[in-house]
């Protein structure tokens, strides 16, 4: 089946985002870097081991929702063109693809598009379906989602077969604060017509003694996950962080629903960034924020996307009620 492929970053894209992010968090007060910096090689594997952790409920959670239900949300969306964002590995997504194959009507096309920005697992991954799903019509778009997400969900008007099924996994949004979410929504929506349907894994609030073990946990690996970003900055911007003068902290803000990943100083530290002409000081104590990942409840999770246009179609959770897969639709806009 055809494969396109299309590139929507600069080829600088992530060299100059990450300089730019760079600069602006360890500038700031509190200091603060962002998630999407994590996950370079080291940090991907990492992060395949803490799935498999024992404190780290989420990816079975979601796995074993996508594995009951599938046909059941494919039928709900009535729609046989999937398009993920933040695709990774694609793995998970298997049981919608098996799903949206079974139902796609004869004579019509079923197709997925994966949106990442890592090349490398956008090109691993569409080996992987195009030996899998013979039928199945690839699309990858290399594109940042948070800025781009408009132009990575366009279709050619003449490849329109039925509504399009967007679908964002794992969590993820738990990654935006609100406000980044809100304007997340409303440019999906914005994107997204009548027929259309988005289908969002989204981790649920639950006690912190669940919660905080899921981010720090007995055999020290989200803190090795936690500390690589450091290194992560040392090897592309030439900055001189040791990893040893900082400690794993993760801590549940009841406030605001999220669990906040930290890196503290354990003395102070003196850091020069080199590529990017830049020193920074680190008291002993001081903490640097590396990532919020919000929890939801449903009446939550209903508010905000309905705030944003849309209609709920769908709620399913894992038996023990741990994690969350909604569906929601976008409704026929009103003529005014
Ligand atoms: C992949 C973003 C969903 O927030 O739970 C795992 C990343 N951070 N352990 C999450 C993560 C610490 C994860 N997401």
């Amino acid at each position: 089946m055809a494969q396109r492929h299309r590139d929507h970053l600069p080829e600088d894209f992530s060299e100059r985002s990450l300089s730019e992010d760079v600069r602006s968090g360890l500038t700031s007060s509190p200091k603060t870097l962002p998630p999407k910096w994590f996950y370079d090689k080291v940090g991907s594997e990492l992060y395949e081991e803490i799935t498999r952790l024992p404190e780290y409920y989420p990816f079975a959670a979601e796995r074993e929702i996508l594995m009951a239900r599938a046909s059941e949300i494919v039928a709900a969306a009535g729609s046989h063109h999937l398009i993920e964002l933040g695709s990774g590995s694609s793995e998970k997504t298997r049981a919608l693809i098996d799903a949206v194959l079974a139902s796609t009507p004869d004579g019509e096309q079923a197709a997925y598009r994966a949106i990442d920005v890592s090349e490398s697992a956008l090109r691993a991954a569409a080996e992987d379906l195009a030996l899998r799903y013979p039928a199945l019509e690839l699309e990858s778009v290399r594109a940042d989602f948070e800025h781009g997400l408009a132009e990575a969900l366009a279709v050619d008007e003449g490849d329109r077969t039925g509504g399009r099924l967007v679908i964002f996994l794992g969590g993820t949004i738990g990654n935006q604060d609100p406000q980044q979410r809100q304007r997340f929504l409303a440019t999906l929506h914005g994107a997204l017509e009548p027929g259309d349907a988005f289908l969002l894994g989204a981790d649920l609030v639950k006690s912190p003694d669940v919660l905080v073990p899921a981010y720090d946990d007995a055999a020290g690996v989200t803190a090795a996950f936690n500390l690589n970003v450091l290194e992560v900055v040392n090897g592309r911007l030439g900055a001189d962080f040791d990893p040893r003068d900082f400690r794993h902290v993760a801590v549940w803000d009841a406030e605001n629903a999220w669990i906040e990943m930290r890196l503290e100083a354990v003395r102070d530290v003196h850091v020069r960034t080199a590529d990017l002409d830049l020193e920074v000081d680190f008291a002993a104590g001081e903490q640097l924020r590396t990532e919020i990942s919000a929890k939801f409840t449903r009446e939550r999770l209903a508010a905000e996307f309905e705030a944003a246009g849309f209609d709920a179609a769908g709620w399913w959770t894992d038996d023990a009620g741990l994690f969350s897969v909604s569906l929601w639709t976008v409704a026929a806009r009103a003529l005014t």
